[in-house]
């Protein structure tokens, strides 16, 4: 039985969303892998802890267990999950599965440092001098990004095509950092994929699991 670490307990400013623990439990939904969750107190200090710093050494979640097997970094846990199942991930040595790696990387490299600064200057560090100065940069950085990404999906209804994949799974979870509305409001064909992606049932089981904590009956059903 695969293990996914999930914070909670987290900050009250941080909407669960945000949270990139999102990513591993969505994509076990899409690709039907059957897990349990290891909930860690992120105000109590347990991703900080020696017991989960020996599986992430970095103290950040998400992290897996597969038995004795442990990994970290949300986009290696997505692409993990898929392949266990060959669900939502294209066969691997195959040009669909590169593409698949460019979205991916497309997603945690090029796109997501944007939003995510963007989300710390606008939300967590708002009040602050820097934030202020740097705020509009951001967003001016966000809507080009955004803007390429609408005219991808223009066309698509998901980023590989008319198949979701665990790039869906990244991406998906990137946008949730955007809080302004106006910015998504300029990308429609971002605007309704994010929808389409936020609608699906795997994504709404999730969310619903990350949001409700240990004590859920949602989470203790898994
Ligand atoms: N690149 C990592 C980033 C993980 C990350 O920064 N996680 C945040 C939550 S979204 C975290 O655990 N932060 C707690 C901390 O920094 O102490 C991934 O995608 O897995």
């Amino acid at each position: 039985m695969v293990t996914i670490y999930v914070a909670h307990n987290v900050p009250p400013f941080l909407p669960r969303h945000v949270l990139r623990d999102l990513r591993a439990l969505w994509a076990a939904e899409e690709a039907g892998v059957p897990y349990e969750i290891h909930w860690l107190d992120s105000i109590g200090g347990d991703t900080k802890a020696a017991a989960y710093l020996s599986v992430h050494p970095f103290g950040i979640v998400p992290a897996l267990s597969d038995g004795d097997f442990k990994l970290f970094e949300s986009g290696a846990i997505v692409g993990y999950l898929c392949d266990k199942t060959g669900k939502c991930i294209p066969a691997p040595r195959t040009k669909e599965r590169a593409l698949y790696d460019q979205w991916c990387f497309a997603t945690l490299n090029t796109v997501e440092p944007a939003l995510l600064q963007l989300f710390i200057a606008s939300v967590i560090a708002k009040d602050a001098a820097w934030a202020k100065e740097r705020a509009p940069q951001l967003r001016d950085l966000s809507a080009a990004r955004l803007a390429v990404l609408d005219a991808h999906l223009a066309n698509r209804a998901y980023l590989l095509g008319q198949d979701f994949s665990g790039a869906d799974v990244l991406m998906g979870q990137v946008l949730n950092f955007i809080v302004d509305s106006t910015l998504i409001d300029g990308a429609p064909h971002v605007k309704a994929y994010q929808t389409r992606v936020r609608s699906r049932p795997g994504y709404v089981r999730a969310a619903a699991v990350q949001a409700a904590g240990p004590k859920s009956a949602a989470a203790a059903a898994r």
